[in-house]
């Protein structure tokens, strides 16, 4: 794929809507506007970045008119792709999109590939590497706070802030560089105190941009809660109630809820996956060991596990079972069912899981509800570290790769120093952790990966 083609593919959502945009983006855009346009008054040219209204004709099928549609051209270098560029607003629905579409290919345009018009606006320098992704991360946005950090990548932060990481390693290199023309002393470099000290320094900073990457996956993929407890302690109803629907079955019958039961909510725009499980306790019942097996995967895979128990009754063999087994999980504890009278040992509670956050609540009448969702809040956030760089999260996996991998030549470079090694040698180091750090940006990144990343946009991006 050269960029010198002409590409073009529909940039609205598949299906009928009100207005439907098709998108054209190389050399030829002008010349298919003249050839499929017909203005309400006659014209020979275009300014670009104006609205035009018109007819969209087929020529091949003796100018029959298609649909009525707005036209603007974009002139290069002012447009998304940074190439001239021809928008189309026409009527939103498939077979009118399709039709327009058609003629536009018979015109000499090709279907764009998935991404394609923002891996050219990457490849005119539109957007950097981690620009073009905070695109994509915006379409596919779950909550007001995935958005707006990904508004905030697409204004250039993470860009920005790996620039100067690179800028402070180009000065060290040339601080080693000198080391290297002038050897003031054969065995040790000058200053070596200072360059390790500083070399520390930008190693954390890139270490805790690299960490950022967990807090993205919380806010891409949601905090992963379940809940457990023996049967019949109200797993299911606190569910309900925090879904605020009758989403799983709860009854009388001690182990009632059988398969795992899960359901995404949404506490302050974290988004959380909450599973309900089956009661753990020993069964001979053949379905719900079954599920009392599917619970014990799910719990590794927990990021937060509510342990629920009974307010109106004692602590029992069951309750310490699983108490001992998700301990070093920090569980939140439920205490349900408080608008019956308290029989459990609070202290005893304690005991059986140290450290751990405690809520009365019950599902029933709806008390202490909101204290529960505000320990699920206060978990989330407690991932999220308030770093001042709020908004330089990273979200891709790939860009957390480069980061470690920059972060781990600079652990070479600073054992290196304190090896004595030569500056020759630790250079090298430095240089591999900008290297790793341009691939962020797509300043030094294969054209194979670039292709990758771009694949993963929808079609019409
Ligand atoms: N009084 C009172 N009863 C409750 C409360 N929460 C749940 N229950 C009752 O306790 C019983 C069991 O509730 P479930 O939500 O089905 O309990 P569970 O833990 O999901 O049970 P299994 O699926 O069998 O493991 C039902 O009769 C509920 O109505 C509560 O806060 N107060
Ligand atoms: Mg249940």
């Amino acid at each position: 794929v050269d960029g010198n083609d002409t590409i073009t593919a529909i940039a609205t959502p598949i299906g009928e809507g009100g207005i439907g945009v098709i998108r054209v983006s190389g050399p030829l855009s002008e010349k298919i506007l003249l050839r499929l346009f017909r203005p309400r008054r006659e014209r020979t040219s275009y300014q670009s970045h104006r609205l035009y209204n018109g007819d969209m004709v087929s020529p091949t099928e003796g100018g029959k008119v298609l649909d009525e549609v707005m036209v603007a051209l974009m002139k290069e270098p002012h447009s998304y792709t940074g190439e001239d560029s021809l928008e189309i607003y026409c009527h939103g629905g498939p077979l009118i999109m399709k039709t327009i579409i058609r003629e536009v290919l018979r015109a000499g345009a090709r279907m764009a590939e998935p991404g394609e018009f923002t891996k050219r606006a990457f490849l005119n320098n539109r957007l950097d590497l981690s620009q073009a992704q905070a695109v994509m991360e915006m379409i596919s946005a779950r909550t007001e706070e995935d958005l707006g950090r990904a508004v905030s990548r697409l204004k250039g932060a993470l860009g920005e802030k790996t620039r100067m990481l690179q800028s402070s390693l180009l000065d060290i290199a040339a601080r080693l560089e000198a080391a290297i023309d002038f050897p003031e002393d054969d065995t040790e470099l000058p200053d070596s105190q200072h360059l390790v000290d500083d070399l520390v320094k930008l190693r954390d900073q890139v270490d805790s941009l690299a960490s950022t990457y967990e807090e993205g996956k919380l806010f891409r993929e949601g905090l992963h809660v379940v809940i457990t407890g023996k049967p019949n302690v109200g797993k299911s109803s606190i569910l309900n109630r925090l879904v605020g629907s009758e989403r799983a079955i709860v009854t009388a019958i001690p182990g009632t809820t059988r398969d795992l039961i899960r359901e995404t909510i949404r506490i302050k725009g974290i988004p959380v996956d909450l599973t309900d499980t089956a009661g753990i306790r020993p069964t001979d019942n053949i379905i719900e060991s079954k599920g009392v097996e599917l619970v014990r995967g799910e719990l590794a895979r927990a990021d937060l596990i509510i342990f629920v128990v009974e307010g109106n009754s004692e602590i029992g063999h069951e309750d310490r079972e699983i108490a001992r087994d998700i301990r070093d999980k920090g569980p939140i504890i439920a205490v349900n069912k408080s608008d019956l009278p308290r029989r459990i040992d609070i202290e005893e509670l304690t005991m059986l899981l140290p450290g751990c956050d405690r809520v009365l609540l019950s599902a029933k009448t709806g008390e202490g509800m909101d204290l529960l969702e505000e320990e699920i809040f206060r978990f989330a956030s407690s991932r999220v570290s308030d770093s001042a760089q709020k908004d330089v999260i990273i979200t891709d996996l790939r860009q957390r790769i480069c980061l470690e991998k920059a972060a781990e030549a600079l652990g070479r470079a600073v054992s290196g120093l304190l090896e004595q090694q030569t500056a020759d040698i630790v250079i090298i180091e430095v240089r591999d952790a900008v290297k790793a750090l341009s691939e962020i940006t797509g300043d030094n990144t294969d054209l194979e990966i670039i292709d990758r990343i771009f694949s993963n946009f929808c079609i019409g991006k």
